[in-house]
């Protein structure tokens, strides 16, 4: 296609999908960022000229635009100033915590309101000046909600779609944010808003009618000038090839037994894989195991707990809060139950390669995903991707998404109620094989066949039609 140096697709997110890599003698390169997003518009990016509007993730990156992979990368660059404000301040310390029921307290700040409003702004122009006439612009996420908007005002000939990857919060809960028309009104912006769940929508259309100048009814918000905006759930997916491809290496499967008896072959291993964020639930789950061991339901020779938790988020408080509480945690039950070279619960807390994390979704007899507020949960959906034996049982929490969707095969779990926990997490353990095999083809059949090319597919269909 002619390089007009406009693009008639442009995606807008907090992050450009790609990582920078600095050789030896000082040079940089970029390599594509692992996620399934990136991969989902891959092909659409491909065929129509498109362009990534992002921030590199280092402060003060003036670029001029690049390309990589058939893509053409905007860079929006960001100081330090508001990387502390918009990005860890309003973004993970405002909205980040009032979105996931108030886990932890929000704080609001009237310096980090302005740091969002002015970064959303440029983020807008930089997208303004490279959207061709008429091009879908996909604007992604909490950090962006005043695109929309800011964008339709600077080029009304766009077509814009809106996707939020967490909660959208109940109605009582999202009125305590001092700016709630402004985010409301940056959103409606948008021609389609869509949500992971149902209630999600729904919330949103309750509060749009309530605290805008909008009429809202049943996933379809009138604007006051006679435009209509759509809103409707869309639940994301993963690459499930990506699983099975990397399962298609013999070592992949290989490693997943040597995981196994490096940990002492137990009776039971389970898994939890997380970001270490408060929502997840980790120390919810540490207290199950815990108290299992201690009433001596279980033994450390029985079950054995593997958690991996990538860092996340480190230069805010709450995390680091959240580490000292987790690490605590576990040190103590190790400290009680764990013998030489034999502890109850493996932490890992780093980052690993994808092959290494299939080989553990793979050696994992059960997956524990206990999250206290989650907008889908991937990890969930890898794991049913992964057991192409249909071996293995899957623990999902009632407040991730992904349980509208997979709570047929899964044992469903109220995260809060530990000896509900507890008992869920015994009966994943002592499952026989056909009950496990039964399950796991239903968690399958609706993963295998939802995959996030569907998602996008239905998203800019939908996009398109609007
Ligand atoms: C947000 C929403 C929503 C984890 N550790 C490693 C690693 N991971 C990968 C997982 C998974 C992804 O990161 C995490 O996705 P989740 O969905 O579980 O959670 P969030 O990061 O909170 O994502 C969430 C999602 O957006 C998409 O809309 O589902 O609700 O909160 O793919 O496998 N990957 C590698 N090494 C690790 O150590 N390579």
């Amino acid at each position: 296609m002619e390089n007009t140096g406009k693009s008639s697709f442009v995606v807008v997110a907090n992050r450009l999908p790609v990582d920078r890599v600095v050789a030896a003698d000082g040079s940089t390169t970029w390599r594509r960022s692992p996620g399934g997003l990136v991969t989902a518009l891959a092909p659409v990016m491909r065929a129509y000229d498109g362009a990534w509007v992002g921030w590199t993730g280092s402060p003060d990156d003036e670029l001029a635009p690049f390309s990589t992979d058939d893509m053409d990368l905007i860079s929006v660059p960001l100081s330090p100033e508001e990387i502390s404000m918009y990005y860890e301040g309003f973004s993970n310390a405002t909205l980040w915590p009032l979105y996931h029921d108030v886990i932890v307290a929000p704080e609001y700040h009237r310096e980090w309101w302005d740091a969002y409003r002015r970064v959303n702004d440029r983020f807008a122009r930089a997208a303004a000046s490279v959207a061709d006439e008429g091009a879908v612009v996909f604007v992604q996420d909490y950090q962006l909600q005043l695109v929309p908007n800011l964008l339709r005002r600077l080029r009304p000939d766009l077509k814009i779609g809106f996707f939020l990857h967490i909660p959208f919060p109940p109605p009582e809960l999202f009125a305590q944010l001092p700016w709630r028309r402004q985010i409301l009104e940056g959103l409606v912006g948008a021609d389609l808003v869509g949500f992971q769940r149902g209630g999600a929508a729904d919330n949103f259309v309750g509060l749009v009618d309530r605290y805008t100048d909008a009429t809202a009814a049943e996933r379809r918000v009138r604007m006051p000038d006679g435009r209509t905006v759509h809103v409707q759930p869309f639940p994301i997916s993963i690459e499930v090839s990506e699983i099975t491809g990397l399962l298609s290496d013999p070592d992949v499967v290989q490693r997943g037994t040597q995981i196994r008896e490096e940990i002492g072959s137990p009776g039971s291993m389970l898994l939890g894989v997380d970001r270490l964020d408060y929502t997840k639930g980790i120390g919810h789950r540490l207290k199950a195991f815990g108290e299992l061991l201690a009433g001596g339901d279980i033994t450390p020779d029985e079950a054995v707990l593997v958690q991996v938790a990538t860092p996340s988020r480190e230069r805010v408080e709450a995390y680091q809060t959240l580490r000292d509480e987790i690490e605590l945690q576990v040190g103590r039950l190790n400290g009680e139950y764990g013998r030489i070279g034999q502890p109850a619960i493996h932490y890992l807390h780093s980052s690993y390669e994808r092959a290494e994390l299939v080989s553990l979704l793979r050696a994992a007899d059960v997956m524990v995903v206990t999250p206290l507020r989650d907008g889908m949960n991937l990890v969930a959906k890898e794991y049913v991707a992964a057991r192409t034996d249909l071996r293995g049982a899957l623990v999902l929490s009632e407040f991730a998404g992904a349980a509208d969707e997979l709570g047929d095969g899964a044992f469903m779990v109220n995260p809060h109620d530990i000896d509900g926990l507890k008992r869920t997490l015994l009966a994943a353990m002592r499952i026989d094989e056909s009950e496990a095999e039964e399950r796991m083809k239903l968690l399958r059949d609706h993963v295998l066949s939802h995959d996030i090319t569907r998602w996008a597919q239905e998203f800019l269909a939908t996009l398109r039609s609007t």
